[in-house]
Parts: structure tokens; C-alpha cells; sequence
């Protein structure tokens, strides 16, 4: 039956060209609306101050360090820092924090900066992070690190999806992430357009590839989407685009 609710009876819709498809918009977008799903996943999606404090304890307390203590302090400082050099600009007046698109426009703004502008931001926070990822200051990241400080960001990321991660971003297999395997995972994560880029794999597998059909790893191919099934359940990301 057609009412006037389902529009059914509307034949005037043009039908959808075969050269549009259902594709991420840009796999940017898609890693920065997947981050932010995390990162707020028990803040009801809003990020604020006091949701910055809240990640720094928890990764405190994931990499051990005592509460109270001059270690944990120095973490939730790191994360307000974030908050007040890379988001709170973002925030509108009168708001107390930025939603998931106050924090795409924030995310996309830093991406289109300078490079100097980047690594004066972004690049020093993730040498602050290497810092306190690094529990136990042997001047690398290992696995069992890298897990404890992403789980205080991103909770609901599975160990096994952090796992896929680290030996992503361990590029040259050494079981480590050096200083500069783990900051440029951050900038690239969070501002890097190249598909191939190892950063993109910081939350594991990448959002914007969509699901493994047969648990193999597929590097590199955003470019070539055809064939792959869409992901619908991140509807913001999903959008028709007229392919160029
Ligand atoms: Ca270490």
C-alpha cells in the first residue's frame, strides 16, 4: 500500500547512476567519526574536559600506575593538554564540549594545516604520549604498553583488534614501536589521507576497508572499494559520492 509516509507511489525519484556508490566519503572522515565513537564510547558521545580526565586516570590505572600518584598526574595532565591545545578552540560558546561533528571540523581543520603546524600540535602531544605509553622507559613501546595506554582512550577496542594494531604499526618487526613508529601512528591516525599509511591501522583494522571477508589483513586498498561490502553502521560516514 502506498501512503504518504513511504512515498511509494513517487515515481519522479531518478533512479541511483551506476557510477555513484556507497563509499566512505573520505577514509579521513572515517577514521576521525570511528575514533570519536571510541574515545566518547562512555562519555555519551560528547568530548569535554572532564572526559579527558576520566581517560587519563583509566590509562593510568591500565599501565599500572598508582592513583594519586605523580605518574598518574602527569597523564591526566597530558590529556587536558590535548583537550585545551587541539579541541577546546573547537568548542562553540557556550558548550561545554565538542560533538562528533565539532570534533570532525577540529580533526579535519588540524589535517589541513601546515605540516609545521601539525607536529607542532598533534606531533608534540604524541612525543608527550610516547612518553607516558613508554611505563616502563626503556625508550620503545611494547605490546602489553601499547595496549594499556590505547585502552585508556578507547575501552571498548578489543585486545585482539590492538594486537592487529601494534603489528601493524611495528613496521619494521622488531616487537617494538620506537619513538617515531608511535608518534607518527598518532598523526597519521588522526590527519593522514594516504591509504597506505601504517597509522591508519592504530585502532586495528581499518574501518574505512570494512570487515575481513576470510580474516586476512587487506593493506593499502581504500582506493579500490568495488566489490567490498559496505559498512552500515556508521551511517555519518556513509554517503553517496559521484565516483571522478
Ligand atoms: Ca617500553
Amino acid at each position: 500500500m502506498t501512503t504518504w509516509q513511504n512515498g511509494g507511489g513517487d515515481r519522479r525519484r531518478p533512479p541511483i547512476p551506476e557510477e555513484v556508490s556507497l563509499v566512505p566519503a573520505d577514509m579521513l572522515t572515517a577514521k576521525i567519526e570511528y575514533g570519536f565513537e571510541q574515545l566518547t564510547a562512555r562519555s555519551n558521545g560528547v568530548l569535554d574536559g572532564p572526559s579527558h580526565v576520566a581517560m587519563g586516570r583509566r590509562a593510568a590505572a591500565a599501565i599500572g600506575y598508582a592513583l594519586g600518584s605523580e605518574d598518574e598526574a602527569r597523564m591526566i595532565e597530558a590529556y587536558l593538554n590535548l583537550w585545551r591545545v587541539v579541541h577546546l578552540p573547537h568548542v562553540p560558546p557556550g558548550s561545554r564540549g565538542l560533538n562528533r561533528a565539532e570534533f570532525l571540523h577540529s580533526l579535519l581543520t588540524l589535517a589541513n594545516s601546515t605540516p609545521t603546524h601539525r607536529a607542532a600540535t598533534l606531533g608534540a602531544l604524541a612525543e608527550t604520549f610516547f612518553a607516558l605509553a613508554d611505563a616502563d622507559r626503556d625508550e620503545r613501546v611494547n605490546r602489553e604498553e601499547y595496549w594499556a595506554f590505547q585502552h585508556g582512550h578507547f575501552p571498548e577496542v578489543p585486545r585482539t583488534a590492538l594486537a592487529e594494531a601494534f603489528d601493524h604499526l611495528d613496521t619494521d618487526g622488531d616487537g617494538y614501536l620506537s619513538r617515531e613508529q608511535f608518534s607518527s601512528a598518532i598523526v597519521e591516525f588522526w590527519t593522514s589521507r594516504d591509504p597506505d599509511a601504517p597509522g591508519n591501522w592504530f585502532l586495528g583494522r581499518p574501518v574505512y576497508l570494512g570487515p575481513s571477508s576470510d580474516g586476512e589483513t587487506l593493506q593499502g586498498t581504500a582506493a579500490t572499494p568495488a566489490g567490498r561490502p559496505a559498512r552500515d553502521d556508521w551511517p555519518g560516514v556513509m554517503e553517496a559520492r559521484v565516483r571522478s
